[in-house]
């Protein structure tokens, strides 16, 4: 068995990242106390990496860490490593993007959610990292209430639905999340268990 700790402070990651793992040889805790590094790196590798080695430091074993984010195609890939910061609630992220696309067509709406994960071991070297994307356009206003943040207006063209009217499960399987998870599970399988 191998414990590893989710190098985050966002519960819906945590929630997620649990119900994408199957395998009960790998269990995953949290940095004890407050966790909330400065993330000032210029891609999301070198944020997820500022993540994971800030987590080693603090608990000294295995550190997982999640860098996502929203990449809007006609916003040349804004709001991008800046998606936590591009407002402050959830409401005022998808109002914001809402008025800067308000006269794109369809066609020009497209994006992509980006998630770069990295685990490095007890001494904060990078072991493994993984990169999941998954594509998709920003609809004209919110829909559904599964899952967070952006997904309301992230419109999934092969399920006709935005990604928050998914039942969880469906954001699990098809996800920029699960798709750098799952091979780094198998990684972990292969490599540590
Ligand atoms: P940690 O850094 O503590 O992990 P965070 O929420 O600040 O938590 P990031 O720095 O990686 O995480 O920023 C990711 C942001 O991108 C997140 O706050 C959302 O705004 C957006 N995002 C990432 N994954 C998403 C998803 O699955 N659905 C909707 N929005 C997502």
């Amino acid at each position: 068995m191998i414990k590893i700790i989710l190098a985050t402070s966002n519960p819906h990651k945590l929630e997620e990242i649990n119900a994408i793992n199957t395998n009960p040889e790998i269990v995953f805790d949290v940095v004890d106390g407050d966790f909330d590094p400065e993330e000032n790196g210029v891609n999301f590798k070198e944020n997820a990496l500022i993540k994971a080695k800030e987590a080693a430091k603090i608990m000294k074993t295995y550190c997982l860490a999640d860098d996502s984010g929203l990449c809007v195609d006609v916003l040349e890939g804004r709001p991008g490593i800046h998606s936590a910061r591009y407002a402050q609630t959830q409401k005022e992220k998808i109002e914001k993007l809402l008025a800067e696309m308000k006269d794109v067509p369809y066609d020009w709406r497209g994006a992509h959610f980006v998630c770069s994960m990295v685990l490095v071991d007890s001494d904060g070297n990078l072991v493994h990292a993984q990169e999941g994307r998954v594509y998709g356009f920003i609809d004209d206003s919110p829909k559904g209430t599964n899952g967070f943040c952006y997904d309301p207006i992230f419109f999934i063209p092969a399920k006709d639905k935005t990604m928050a009217e998914l039942p969880e499960e469906e954001k699990n399987a098809i996800s920029h999340r699960s798709n750098a998870l799952r091979p780094m599970l198998k990684w972990i399988e292969e490599n540590l268990i």
